[in-house]
């Protein structure tokens, strides 16, 4: 049976310590400690800090604002029969450290980005290189609904109904040349908008990768929308990837640039934690984290822990891509 919380989700109990708080403490250790790393650590470490923060100005959280409508929701499961997470959740907990590495205040703080006008910069290792506006990748592409589980690195997980266009259409219009092995993706650098960009603790902008063949995988998703609403800021508007088979970091937001490449793309996490993030990223129960299982999730909105899936999921789909490779290795 599938018991569903009443009221929305709870703060997670902390099974583990969240990222940017290791970080911090790592590097404060190292030494590597500049003035406002001090108040980082503080303010990550502060249990208060996070409730100072709930009172921000009329956001689609704290109003109970919805994206505007753009479609229906056909189902309610996934293939695999697991429920939809339920829409207030997707939008309300979320990470995206451009804004704050505190999941349930990013969607406040992202509610006044500026997401039009929105271009995206196709190019590198491509015949045809271009500008697309938002509003043409919109209409370009027939948009599908996919319904993907996402699975966050740090053990949690949900079930999203996405609205958008596989990231294969965009491609073949761009067409690769034979030398393009791989593909870059870039979030906005707006420091003024986006006020974690001013943290020191990560090299911006986000920065995420795929092997050329992963890229033109039918999964992979540019995303433009959710439940049938347009995609809201802290869920990565206008535009954002999804690769359900992977981490969830690895479906990156907000993205501004899409670049085809010939060498191996340096992400943002691999170069904030080398010995944790590899490139590849697969949702992998059987590779444990340095510092906790991978081996069970805890499903948003439902109670207890359920067993995580090789590759999400998807191995059917997503397999072949690694034949022969050693998932370990190439973690
Ligand atoms: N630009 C950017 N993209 C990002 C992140 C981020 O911090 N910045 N967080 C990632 C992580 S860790 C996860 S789990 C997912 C969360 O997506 P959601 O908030 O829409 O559920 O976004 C990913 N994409
Ligand atoms: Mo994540």
């Amino acid at each position: 049976m599938l018991i569903k919380k009443q009221t929305g989700i709870e703060i997670p109990s902390a099974e583990i310590t969240p990222e940017h708080v290791y970080h911090s403490r790592r590097r404060f250790m190292k030494g590597a400690v500049a003035l406002s790393a001090t108040a980082v650590l503080a303010a990550a470490c502060n249990p208060q800090s996070n409730t100072s923060n709930n009172v921000p100005r009329g956001s689609a959280a704290t109003t109970g604002e919805e994206g505007s409508e753009v479609g229906q929701v056909a189902a309610t499961t996934d293939e695999l029969g697991d429920s939809l997470t339920e829409y207030q959740d997707v939008i309300t907990y979320n990470n995206y450290y451009e804004f704050t590495t505190d999941k349930q205040t990013v969607s406040s703080m992202a509610g006044d980005f500026v997401t039009s006008p929105w271009q995206v910069e196709v190019g590198g290792l491509v015949r045809n290189p271009g500008m697309y506006d938002i509003d043409d990748l919109r209409t370009r592409f027939d948009q599908e609904e996919r319904i993907y589980r996402l699975r966050c690195v740090e053990a949690w997980s949900m079930v999203i109904p996405w609205m958008g266009f596989p990231l294969q259409k965009l491609l073949a219009e761009v067409e690769p040349l034979p030398e393009a092995k791989y593909v870059r993706f870039e979030t906005l650098y707006d420091p003024e908008q986006m006020p974690g960009q001013k943290s020191s603790w990560f090299e911006w902008p986000y920065v995420e990768g795929l092997r050329l063949d992963e890229a033109m995988n039918d999964l992979t998703l540019l995303a433009t929308g959710l439940y049938g609403k347009e995609l809201l800021p802290q869920n990565g508007a206008p535009i954002r990837l999804v690769v359900p088979w992977k981490y969830g970091f690895k479906s990156i937001k907000s993205i501004v640039k899409i670049e085809l490449v010939d060498t191996q793309p340096v992400s943002l996490w691999m170069a904030a934690a080398p010995n944790e993030y590899g490139f590849y990223a697969n949702v992998n129960p059987e590779v444990p984290h340095p510092r906790w299982s991978q081996a069970s999730e805890r499903r948003i909105g439902d109670l207890g822990r359920r067993e995580t899936l090789k590759f999400n999921g998807y191995e059917a789909q997503v397999a072949s891509l690694y034949a022969g490779e050693d998932l370990r290795e190439n973690f």
